[in-house]
């Protein structure tokens, strides 16, 4: 049977433990929060997984201190005595709690199967008001509007659930907003989508994330998320700009 502490001693070991426990995950949570930031949130898809992402942070914070604080505080508080020869107690097999430490994590683990599933669907699903095809290329990327409008430069207005068809011409590359949050494999042969509702005006960088031979690293261009009618006023631009340029062959 699982041994419960039994003495007032056991019991303030006990009780101190978890409250240095409680304290140790407060602090390592805030300082993980704090060393691994996460890129400002521009999108709505960015939300869900920031949100994952700081669950899973506590969850790790609070693991590491229960095994790390119950170890050194045996470590220490019964460390052997000056002149203490006596063996240590001996324990046998304690068939509850290895129920308990199997039941617990695996319980834990189907949980955080289905917050991921979740936070899969809602980081990955959106509207199509405005739609986009980026392709990329060994080592930059293109832009096309239904329109027929072609930039080196994509833009989106703000708030709009935009629906961005992703296609390779070479090699596997991938489309990365880091702000943005989700990431998209462009795969030769296929065309892959991503889902993005822009929440923040401003300018980013999308990023290769797969690397994809020697010029990689240079892999860039930039995104510009502007009011609606900025975008409307840039998009006409373009149209006129492009149209001239054929009449002018
Ligand atoms: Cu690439």
């Amino acid at each position: 049977m699982l041994k419960l502490p039994q003495s007032s001693t056991d019991r303030k070991h006990f009780m101190i433990v978890g409250a240095l426990v409680v304290v140790t995950t407060i602090i390592l949570g805030f300082f993980l929060l704090a060393i691994l930031p996460i890129k400002a949130q521009a999108s709505v898809q960015a939300e869900p997984i920031r949100w994952l992402f700081q669950l899973h942070l506590w969850l790790i914070a609070f693991l590491f201190s229960l095994v790390v604080v119950f170890m050194l505080y045996s470590l220490f508080v019964f460390r052997r005595r000056k002149d203490d020869t006596s063996e240590g107690e001996h324990f046998e097999g304690n068939t509850a709690l290895e129920i308990v430490w199997t039941v617990v994590p695996l319980v834990l683990v189907i949980i955080f199967s289905f917050i991921g599933l979740q936070t899969l669907q809602q980081a990955t699903s959106g509207g199509d008001d405005v739609q986009v095809e980026a392709v990329g290329f060994q080592w930059s990327w293109t832009f096309d509007y239904p329109d027929g409008v072609s930039s080196a430069e994509m833009v989106l207005p703000v708030d709009k659930p935009a629906l961005i068809s992703l296609r390779s011409n070479d090699v596997i590359h991938s489309f990365w907003v880091a702000e943005w949050g989700p990431k998209q494999d462009l795969v030769p042969g296929m065309t892959t989508t991503l889902h993005i509702t822009p929440s923040k005006v401003g300018e980013f960088s999308l990023a290769c994330a797969e690397l994809c031979g020697l010029s990689h690293w240079s892999m860039l261009a930039k995104i510009r998320v502007v009011p609606e009618d900025e975008y409307t006023a840039w998009m006409d631009e373009k149209l006129v700009a492009q149209n001239l340029q054929t009449a002018s062959r």
